[in-house]
């Protein structure tokens, strides 16, 4: 079964972005407003805490039947026995992920050319997250800033090389407002996005339930063929 993946909340549990709030509470009022899937990202806590709070994170996923993925640690998602990971340019290869969490299990990838795009569907990935398509201060050490248009040209490279089906997502400095104009200029005339990944407009939101849902409305409009 393909996940729906209109509204792909991803997780930060830093100050600057989650402030005081508690995580798992976050992202329970974002399942409340619609997010789809969920990505938990964590580059700073210790292995038995990512495990823990994981564990928890699918507790709440599994009750709203959404898939949960894992940034980077495919440890962690093994032991935890969630639906997946997402792994970037710089972290374990596609096809050793593959073979830790065996068959069946999501496996997203980070692409932020054609030539990235290409090599991850070769390799067996479920999912692209295609960007950074803003920049932004979640993320400090993104490589590079595509666009709509960056992102409107791997989806058409997707399209001639075959991978049409593949399911995509953009990420970097989405949010609710520009959502809508993001999806329209990222399309190309065979292939368009599946939907968006966002961090700090839900988790920094003073209410992530209204934001998700705000997004989702109008994930589901442009999703609409005109
Ligand atoms: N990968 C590319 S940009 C990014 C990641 C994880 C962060 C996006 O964060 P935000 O707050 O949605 O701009
Ligand atoms: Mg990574």
């Amino acid at each position: 079964m393909t996940a729906d993946y209109s509204v792909y909340l991803v997780t930060d549990s830093t100050p600057a972005i989650l402030g005081d709030k508690d995580l798992v509470g976050v992202v329970e009022a974002s399942l409340r407003g619609g997010a789809t899937v969920v990505q938990y990202r964590d580059k700073t806590s210790a292995r038995e805490d990512l495990v823990a709070t994981a564990r928890k994170l699918h507790r709440l996923t599994r009750s709203y039947g959404v898939p949960l993925l894992i940034n980077d640690r495919v440890d962690v998602a093994v032991e935890v026995g969630c639906e997946g990971v997402h792994i970037g340019q710089d972290d374990m290869a596609l096809e050793q992920a593959r073979e830790l969490l065996g068959p069946g299990k999501t496996i997203g990838a980070t692409a932020s050319s054609e030539e990235e795009a290409i090599r991850a569907c070769e390799a067996g990935a479920d999912y692209l997250g295609l960007g950074t398509v803003y920049s932004t201060t979640t993320k400090k050490d993104t490589k590079s800033i595509i666009g709509p248009s960056g992102v409107c040209s791997i989806l058409t490279a997707l399209h001639e090389a075959g991978h049409a089906s593949i399911p995509t997502v953009c990420i970097g400095g989405i949010n609710a407002s520009n959502a809508p104009s993001v999806l329209a200029a990222s399309a190309s005339p065979h292939k368009a996005l599946d939907g968006v990944a966002v961090v700090s407009a839900i988790i920094a939101a003073e209410n992530p339930a209204a934001v998700t849902r705000d997004l989702l409305g109008k994930v589901i409009t442009a999703k609409i063929p005109a």
